[in-house]
C-alpha cells in the first residue's frame, strides 16, 4: 500500500500491511507539486525518513528514474541504506521523469545499457544484502509491444535486477498476463493495478504475480475526505456538522505515540527539572475585611497594579517551570478566570478550615509541591529559596513583621539544629506556630508558603489520612498540622526572608500592596 508521509506510513502498517510503496506520485502530490521531479530527491529522501522512523515494516521508494545517471543512483542507494529504506525501484525513462498517466504516447524510453549500468551500480553499491532493486519496465506505457518488454525485462533481469515491475495503463490486465506467460517466472513481478483495477487480485496469484501495488489509494482518499471538510465548514462556517465524520485529535495523539513519550518524561525528568512540580493555592475565602473590593471576587481575584494576586503568584510559578497549578476555591470561584489551572471546588469554605480545602487538592499534586495562600503577593525569588533548600518540609517566615500594627497571624517560634552551613539562617526549624498579635518574643510571621518534597507530601498525606475522620479536622488550620508534625519529631525548615511578600488581608495590606 502507497504512503506519502510517516503519518500515512503508520496508518498502512496498522492496517495490516506487510510492505510500503513510497509513492513518487503521492509523495509530489502531498508536496503540493507535480509528479515530474520537482521535488528534489533530498525532499523526497527527507519524507522516506518520517515514513522509515514511523514503521517497522520494508518500504520499497518509488526512486524515479534514480535521479540521474549511474552516479546518482549509487548514491541514492547508499542514503536509502542508512535511512532503513528496504529497496527502491526505477523506471526506464529519462530524467526528469513524467507520471505513467500522462502525456499518452510522448514517454521517451531509457536506453537498455545506459539502464542496466545503473542496476549494476546500485547492487554493487548497497551494503545490506536484503536491499531490493525493482527494475520499472515502461515499454507498455510508452506504446511499445511485449517483444520490447520481454527483450528489456531480461536484460534488467541479468543486470541484477531483484524484481520487475511490469507497468500497464490499459483498463484490462492483457498485457500483463501476455507477459506473465511468456515470462515464465524468471524473477518476481511487481505490478500496479491502478487502472485495470476491476481484475480480481485472485487472478494475479493465478499469474503467479508476486506482489500488487496499490499506489495511490489513501491518498486520493484524504484529498476526498480533505476537500469534503474544507467546504462544508467553509460553508457552514461553524465546526458542528463535521465533529462527528473526522477523528478525535485524540487519536492524533495515539497515532503520534504520545504514551511512549509520557513514559518517557517519567523516567527521564527528574523532578529538579522542574515538569513534575505541582503548586496548590488556597483561596477559597472571600477576605471579609476588604470590604467591598471581594463584593463580586474572591480577595486572590484582587488586582494590585494591573494584574491580580492569583495571576501574579502563577507567573512566579510558571517561571519556576511549575504548570501543575491547582487552587482550591470557594467564594465566586466561578471569577477565578486565568487558563490552565485547575480549579478545585470546596463549597464548604465557610465552615472548615485549610486543612479541608488542603485535602481536596493533596491527591492531585505529584512531585515536589508548593503550597500558597491566595492572599500572598510575593517576590519572584523567595519561591527559589524554597525550591532550593532540599529539606521535606519549608516553610518561609518572614522576619520582618511590624509589631506596631494590630492585627492576629501565624506567629512563629523557632530553635536551632546542627547544620552544616555556613550559613546562620539555614540553622532555623520551627518550634511552633501561634495565631496571635505581634510579639517581640516571635522568630517571625509565616508567609503561608510551604514547600514539600515527594517525602514531604507523603508525611502529609499520612497526616491527612490519619485526621481527617476526627470531629476536630473540619476546622483545622495548616497550622495545626505542622505544630502536630513537629511533636512528632518531623522537621520542618524555615527560610527566612526580610519583607519582599504581602499577606493582603485588610484595607491597610491593599494599600502598601498598591506600592509593591
Ligand atoms: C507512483 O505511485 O508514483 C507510481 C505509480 O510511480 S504510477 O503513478 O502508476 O506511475
Ligand atoms: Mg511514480
Amino acid at each position: 500500500m502507497e504512503a506519502h508521509s510517516g503519518m500515512s506510513a503508520k496508518i498502512v502498517e496498522e492496517a495490516g500491511f506487510k510492505g510500503i510503496w513510497g509513492s513518487g506520485l503521492s509523495i509530489s502530490g502531498s508536496l503540493g507539486v507535480r509528479d515530474n521531479n520537482e521535488a528534489s530527491w533530498t525532499q523526497v529522501l527527507d519524507v522516506l525518513e518520517f515514513m522509515s522512523d514511523a514503521t517497522t515494516i520494508p518500504i520499497l521508494m518509488d526512486g524515479d528514474t534514480g535521479y540521474g545517471n549511474f552516479n546518482n543512483m549509487r548514491r541514492l542507494v547508499r542514503k536509502l541504506e542508512q535511512r532503513d529504506v528496504a529497496g527502491v525501484c526505477i523506471e526506464d525513462k529519462i530524467f526528469p521523469k513524467t507520471n505513467s498517466f500522462l502525456r499518452e504516447g510522448a514517454q521517451a524510453l531509457a536506453g537498455i545499457d545506459e539502464f542496466c549500468g545503473k542496476i549494476k551500480a546500485g547492487k554493487d553499491i548497497q551494503k545490506d544484502d536484503d536491499f531490493v532493486i525493482v527494475a520499472r519496465l515502461e515499454a507498455f506505457i510508452a506504446g511499445w509491444g511485449l517483444k520490447e518488454a520481454m527483450k528489456r525485462a531480461e536484460a534488467y533481469r541479468q543486470a541484477g535486477a531483484d524484481a520487475i515491475l511490469v507497468h500497464s495503463k490499459l483498463s484490462n490486465a492483457c498485457e500483463i498476463f501476455d507477459f506473465m506467460k511468456e515470462w515464465e517466472n524468471r524473477a518476481p513481478i511487481a505490478i500496479v493495478p491502478t487502472k485495470y483495477y476491476t481484475t480480481p487480485t485472485d487472478e494475479f496469484r493465478k499469474y503467479n504475480i508476486s506482489l500488487a501495488i496499490w499506489a495511490n489509494h489513501i491518498f486520493r482518499g484524504s484529498i476526498l475526505k480533505m476537500q469534503e471538510i474544507a467546504r462544508q465548514i467553509y460553508k457552514e462556517q461553524n465546526l458542528l456538522s463535521v465533529e462527528d465524520s473526522i477523528v478525535p485529535v485524540k487519536e492524533i495523539f495515539r497515532l503520534q505515540d504520545d504514551k511512549e513519550l509520557a513514559m518517557a518524561e517519567e523516567h527521564y525528568l527528574s523532578p529538579k527539572a522542574g515538569n513534575q512540580r505541582s503548586a496548590i493555592i488556597l483561596a477559597s475565602t472571600r477576605g471579609d475585611q476588604l470590604g467591598k473590593l471581594t463584593e463580586s471576587i474572591p480577595k486572590t481575584m484582587i488586582k494590585i497594579g494591573k494584574k491580580s494576586i492569583l495571576e501574579r503568584a502563577v507567573e512566579h510559578l510558571n517561571e519556576h517551570h511549575i504548570k501543575n497549578i491547582m487552587v482550591v476555591a470557594g467564594y465566586k470561584r466561578e471569577t477565578i478566570n486565568l487558563p490552565n489551572l485547575n480549579i478545585i471546588a470546596n463549597d464548604d469554605y465557610e465552615t472548615t478550615g485549610e486543612m479541608a480545602s488542603l485535602t481536596k487538592a493533596i491527591d492531585t499534586t505529584h512531585g515536589e509541591s508548593v503550597i500558597l495562600f491566595g492572599d500572598v503577593l510575593f517576590k519572584k525569588y523567595v519561591l527559589s529559596i524554597m525550591l532550593d533548600d532540599p529539606s521535606d518540609i519549608v516553610l518561609i517566615v518572614d522576619s520582618a513583621f511590624s509589631l506596631e500594627k494590630q492585627y492576629q497571624s501565624d506567629f512563629v517560634h523557632t530553635c536551632s539544629m546542627e547544620s552544616k552551613s555556613f550559613f546562620p539562617e539555614d540553622n532555623y526549624y520551627l518550634e511552633k506556630i501561634i495565631y496571635d498579635k505581634p510579639g517581640t518574643e516571635y522568630y517571625g510571621e509565616w508567609t503561608g508558603m510551604m514547600k514539600l518534597t515527594v517525602k514531604g507530601l507523603e508525611i502529609v498525606r499520612a497526616f491527612i489520612q490519619k485526621f481527617r475522620k476526627r470531629p476536630e479536622f473540619k476546622k483545622m488550620d495548616i497550622r495545626d498540622m505542622l505544630n502536630q508534625l513537629v511533636q512528632s519529631g518531623h522537621k520542618v525548615k524555615i527560610q527566612t526572608i526580610s519583607g519582599h511578600r504581602i499577606d493582603v488581608n485588610n484595607i491597610d495590606d491593599f494599600t502598601s500592596a498598591g506600592e509593591f
